[in-house]
């Protein structure tokens, strides 16, 4: 770009103008930098966000900071995350079109994406507590999930492609760490950095904290989320990481995006609408209308598997032209049967990890250092607890018991029966 900085500066509303007035990637959207209005809207643990609203159009500035913004700068981050955030926007848009934001400018040197304003959309957490319903969500987020993982898998790309887009994402090492230390290890032990709803919680964390057989079960899923490079991830699938508005569902922010297994990102995204469930007691006093709001939430949480086993299997059937489970030793031997089982068993086997991801985010959502709103914003401290103990709970079990799980409809009936019990 021509007039590029050569170094890097963080944005803030006072300069955004005269620093990024002179790109034409964003004044041909925007309108001349003259009417350009500037607000920081970054509520994120990482990054700014800037709202860019001039005399045409609205963009978004996202840019990295060179630290944790939740933390502050004793906590450095690479700026590189912009550029794994641009890769993983630009992949996901080729295997899920119109799922992602459109990008208009990635300048890698000042680690910024400027991208479509998705409008009038809100974040989905902001949603599910507001108890708004939305068509169409489960059927968005569920063929998101498996488009963008079986297209980027060896079930589907060319092995030299894959393998080299595997080595690209493997230097994502810090946002890795992140999670590899944040969910996988922090709320399992007394961490530093971990907080809980105290003292209601702490005798539930303390027998969580020494349940063994656990802390193994952990350690095998954060082996797996290491080890395990079947497809490119979004990384951070929360429901932060989604916008929605009436039955349109648009997903952001894969800075965290890394080969990594299947399972991830779908057990995220159950795990924060189980989060939504459990949170429900602790927001609004219409009885009726939380339980009818809880009983839609756990049909999206089906309905999220429902439709990534559907079109995961669809997938299957008509696009598989990787070097996995391939053709040749199937179909072309007249053995579609073969093919049929060894879907099924692949299937059961991300199922199984999706159980075991999903217990991990519900446990580190309550005992880390990145919590989620629905809980930290019910001010009831006692009832707050009691509907945390109810989460923590099910990811245990689901921990524990994800090799034996049947499917969908008993991880709901777990959900709902858990629902009942009072832990503190
Ligand atoms: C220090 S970053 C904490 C969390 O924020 C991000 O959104 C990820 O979920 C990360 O684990
Ligand atoms: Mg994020």
């Amino acid at each position: 770009m021509s007039n590029a900085q050569s170094e890097y500066s963080a944005l803030s509303p006072e300069t955004l103008v005269s620093r990024l007035g002179t790109r034409a990637e964003i004044s041909d959207r925007v309108g001349a930098p003259e009417s350009w209005e500037v607000k920081e809207v970054g509520d994120g643990n990482l990054n700014l966000v800037f709202i860019v609203k001039g005399e045409v159009g609205t963009v978004v500035v996202k840019q990295a900071l060179p630290y944790v913004r939740l933390v502050g700068d004793s906590w450095p981050l690479p700026l590189k995350r912009a550029f794994f955030e641009y890769h993983a926007l630009t992949r996901q848009a080729q295997h899920a079109p119109g799922t992602v934001p459109e990008i208009y400018l990635f300048d890698e040197t000042q680690a910024l994406i400027v991208m479509e304003f998705i409008e009038p959309h809100i974040i989905l957490r902001l949603s599910l507590m507001a108890q708004n319903h939305h068509e169409n969500l489960a059927q968005t987020l569920g063929e998101f999930c498996a488009r963008t993982l079986f297209r980027s898998s060896d079930l589907s790309l060319k092995t030299a492609d894959r393998k080299a887009d595997v080595a690209l994402f493997s230097d994502n090492v810090e946002l890795c760490d992140i999670t590899e230390n944040l969910i996988f290890t922090d709320p399992y032990f007394d961490a530093e950095m971990n907080r809980h709803t105290a003292p209601y919680l702490d005798s539930v964390v303390a027998s969580l904290r020494n349940d063994l057989a656990l802390k193994a079960e952990v350690q095998h899923l954060k082996w797996k989320f290491c080890s395990s490079a079947e497809s490119l991830l979004h990384g951070d699938l929360h429901s932060g990481s989604v916008m929605v508005s009436g039955g349109s569902a648009r997903v952001i922010d894969p800075e965290f995006a890394f080969y990594g297994p299947m399972g991830f990102d779908i057990g995220l995204l159950l795990a924060n609408f189980l989060t939504a469930y459990y949170s429900q007691p602790g927001h609004g006093s219409d009885d009726k209308k939380r339980q009818e709001y809880q009983a839609w939430i756990l049909d999206v949480t089906r309905d999220v598997w429902r439709y990534f086993e559907t079109e995961f299997s669809n997938l299957w059937r008509t696009e598989r032209t990787g070097i996995a489970y391939t053709s040749s030793v199937f179909e072309d031997q007249n053995h579609k049967l073969a093919s049929e089982l060894a879907l099924t068993k692949r299937l059961s086997m991300i199922f199984e990890d999706t159980l075991g991801f999903c217990g991990t985010e519900l446990h580190r959502r309550i005992l880390g250092l990145a919590h989620n709103a629905e809980f930290e914003e019910i001010a009831d401290e006692p009832l707050r607890a009691q509907c945390e103990a109810r989460a923590l709970e099910l990811g245990r079990q689901l921990i524990l018991n994800r090799a034996h799980i049947s499917g969908m409809a008993s991880v709901l009936d777990l959900a709902r029966e858990i629902s009942k019990e009072n832990f503190v």
